[in-house]
């Protein structure tokens, strides 16, 4: 069994909040969905909205899981969910920009492997919000 790692897709106004890593040096300056590794039985909406408040400062609701999941090497793998803010304007910690994209703005910027199966899905609620 993988491990698992989830992610957030925060929707506002029709957009989501992409942000862009500083580490490790391989993913430094590529885009993904912010998130982090579920602990030793954490509950994957106990772990995302944990992983929110500690990379970017506020808190969200998770609202919908995306279909799926995607390979992280070897021994994870990426869940991703819908979301929305309840508490705060996320401001990054350990990232160096966000952006709010528009569903014709995804394709703009270098996503990592494992987050690009969601966009579709993503953009299709973005669009049908
Ligand atoms: N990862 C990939 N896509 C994402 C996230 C949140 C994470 N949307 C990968 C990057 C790392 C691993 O998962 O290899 C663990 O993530 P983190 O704890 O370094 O954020
Ligand atoms: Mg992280």
């Amino acid at each position: 069994m993988r491990k698992v790692v989830v992610a957030a897709a925060i929707v506002r106004g029709g957009r989501v909040l992409a942000a862009r890593r500083t580490a490790p040096p391989e993913a430094a300056g590529r885009w993904e969905l912010p998130g982090g590794k579920c602990e030793p039985g954490e509950p994957p909406t106990a772990a995302l909205e944990r992983e929110i408040a500690e990379e970017l400062g506020c808190d969200i609701e998770v609202t919908a899981w995306l279909e799926g999941s995607t390979p992280i090497g070897e021994t994870h793998e990426l869940r991703a969910a819908l979301a929305r803010l309840t508490r705060g304007e996320p401001t990054p910690t350990e990232h160096d920009e966000v952006r709010w994209l528009a569903p014709d703005e995804l394709d703009t910027i270098d996503w990592l492997e494992p987050d690009r199966p969601f966009l579709p899905e993503l953009r299709f609620a973005l669009e049908h919000a």
